[in-house]
């Protein structure tokens, strides 16, 4: 795989460059880096990122430790029968020859050469009294696990054992899956297997016969515990939507829990025997041997970082983001400008990464002018800006007047009255904003510094109109009335603007001796005088009838 040679090939870049030091890459889904570079508004900044060491092959950083502590076979040296026949016993275990020792290291190194090496247990000499051994795994930090927990023994899986975890470096122990040949004897457990969980029952620790069960032990060898087959419940099945899980571990601190460890610890309880009945008369068929244990998976880094370097015998997160400690768990002294919080993992697929801020830029940085006592931090752009600025401010600082709104010369920054509202007419304006000195910008034919006044030759109707009639250069004709200055309001038998049209023109009756052309009534009919009238009362009656002056 790609992975192992990118591994392989920094391993040979570290030991160059790095001595001491052992890194790791990162890149696993998109939290591959915590900040780059980016152009903005105002030129080159930093986009932060959440991001998170590369998962990796996390028995290299472990310490082993054995309960009892001179369990380990071969002092005295001893000899072993197979479990499937008492009489093949060729297996010698002396700690004082190398050829012949099996210390708990033989648990880590690089498998896959013959013969195996492994691991292995005094012998059940004490039988019927429990044969019990614990093997300590600690990382002296918290990792999270990313693949599954596959050991692998050699003389038969045990027919009872638990896996257990801790979070606190040890203190105190939760177990994560029980194992036995039969669960409801040994633990009173109902078995189940890993596919009888589901989302809502992910966490549930189980009891499981699949590891243990079945006497073909030789081509059977390996106990898990299963993380991925966890992760699908929310991923898929080939975990393609690492993002809903990523998702669900922003918002559940237990299920973040459950995949995170200080310390496993194997409690082995029971040998094989492969048996119902354990052979009394030859008790050196019964021991623990283990071949490979695996644990894969990454510093916890809280999203704070993309690597996690094994120095002095301890891994430690390389922090960023201005944030401290093993785990990057607290922000660095003079950068607590506000509380510390974990990346998240969301919105994908570059999450959030709630970088620490300097202690200058906090709260108590948040100048607003009095127009608000809140302020936002925006990590992209590396400053403080108000939130919520009253008394029709806005900008970083509050400083500058909303739209619609101008700034009060006469008034402080800090003045409720700073700024002031343009008052755009609405009608004669194109919209209501203003200049820094109240002026509007105003429609066709109309002025003044609200835009409330008409230019020459246009009339105020619900803004300014051009003039259509006057009762100088644009007079209505054949007797029509100006109403307005708006239109001419005709006699029955004239139409046009000005009244020009004779209606009779193209009808055979009704023409009269009138030609078009003829001064208008003087005084002005009362029907027009009365649509005038209205026309001041009501815009509503503007159309309203009218009758000839006769009626
Ligand atoms: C381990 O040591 C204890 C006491 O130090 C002793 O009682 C016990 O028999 C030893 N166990 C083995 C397997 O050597
Ligand atoms: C193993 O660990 C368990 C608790 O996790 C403890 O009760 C026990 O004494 C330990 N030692 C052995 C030999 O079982
Ligand atoms: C018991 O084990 C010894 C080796 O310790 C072996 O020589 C012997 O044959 C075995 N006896 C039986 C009855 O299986
Ligand atoms: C401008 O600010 C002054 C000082 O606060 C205030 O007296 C005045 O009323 C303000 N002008 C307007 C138009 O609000
Ligand atoms: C606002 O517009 C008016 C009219 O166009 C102009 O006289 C004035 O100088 C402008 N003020 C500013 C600050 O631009
Ligand atoms: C003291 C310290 O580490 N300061 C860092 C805070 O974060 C900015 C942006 O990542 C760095 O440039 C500083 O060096
Ligand atoms: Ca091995």
């Amino acid at each position: 795989m790609n992975f192992q040679l990118a591994l392989t090939l920094q391993a040979i870049w570290t030991a160059v460059c790095h001595a001491a030091m052992q890194h790791y890459p990162a890149a696993w889904g998109h939290y591959d880096v915590c900040k780059s570079q980016i152009y903005s508004d105002d030129g080159l900044t930093w986009d932060y990122m959440a991001c998170q060491p590369e998962a990796a092959d996390m028995t290299q950083y472990l310490k082993v430790s054995l309960d009892p502590p001179n369990i380990t076979c071969g002092d005295p040296p001893e000899t072993y029968c197979a479990l499937e026949n008492p009489y093949m016993c060729n297996n010698e275990c002396d700690a004082s020859t190398e050829e012949l020792a099996h210390p708990p290291e033989l648990m880590f190194d690089i498998e896959g050469r013959n013969p195996t090496t492994f691991w292995q247990s005094s012998s059940w000499k004490k039988y019927p009294k429990p044969l019990l051994v614990n093997i300590t795994l600690s990382w002296h930090k918290t990792i999270e696990l990313t693949d599954d927990i596959v050991l692998t023994f050699e003389s038969g899986r045990p027919e009872q054992m638990v896996l257990e975890k801790s979070l606190d470096y040890g203190r105190t122990w939760q177990p994560y899956q029980f194992y036995a040949t039969d669960c409801l004897d040994a633990f009173t457990m109902e078995p189940k297997t890993v596919q009888d969980l589901t989302q809502h029952t992910l966490l549930d620790i189980i009891c499981t016969e699949d590891y243990s069960r079945g006497y073909v032990w030789k081509y059977d060898k390996t106990v898990r515990f299963e993380i991925k087959d966890r992760f699908a419940l929310f991923a898929g099945p080939r975990l393609h939507n690492m993002a809903s899980l990523y998702g669900q571990l922003d918002t559940t601190k237990k299920l973040r829990d459950f995949f995170t460890i200080t310390d496993l610890r194997i409690r082995l309880l029971r040998p094989a025997t492969g048996a119902t009945m354990v052979d009394e008369n030859n008790l050196s068929r019964y021991f623990y041997a283990i071949s490979d244990i695996k644990v894969h998976g990454r510093c916890k880094c809280n999203l704070h970082a993309n690597s996690c370097v094994y120095d002095k015998e301890k891994l430690s997160c390389e922090c960023e983001h201005n944030t401290t400690g093993p785990d990057c768990g607290r922000c660095k002294i003079n950068y607590q400008g506000r509380a510390w919080s974990a990346g998240s993992y969301l919105p994908i697929p570059k999450g959030t990464a709630n970088i620490c801020i300097p202690n200058s830029i906090g709260p108590v940085n948040c100048e607003c002018f009095g127009h608000s006592n809140r302020c936002s931090y925006i990590e992209v752009l590396n400053t403080v800006i108000c939130v919520s600025c009253k008394h029709n401010t806005r900008g970083q600082h509050c400083h500058l007047c909303k739209m619609g709104y101008y700034r009060n010369v006469s008034a402080e920054l800090d003045d409720e009255n700073v700024c002031i509202e343009c008052n755009c007419n609405p009608f004669g304006s194109v919209r209501d904003h203003c200049n820094g000195t109240g002026f509007c910008i105003c429609k066709e034919g109309t002025t003044g510094p609200k835009c409330q006044e008409c230019l020459p030759g246009y009339l105020w109707d619900n803004g300014c109109k051009s003039l259509v009639c006057d009762d100088e250069l644009l007079r209505c004709q054949n007797g029509g009335v100006c109403v307005n200055n708006a239109r001419c309001n005709c006699p029955p038998e004239y139409s046009g603007l000005l009244c020009e049209k004779s209606r009779c023109e193209s009808e055979a009756a009704g023409c009269g001796s009138r030609e078009s052309g003829q001064p208008p009534l003087t005084p002005p009919s009362p029907c027009g005088l009365l649509t005038l009238l209205l026309l001041l009362g009501s815009a509503l009656l503007r159309e309203a009838p009218c009758w000839p002056a006769a009626l």
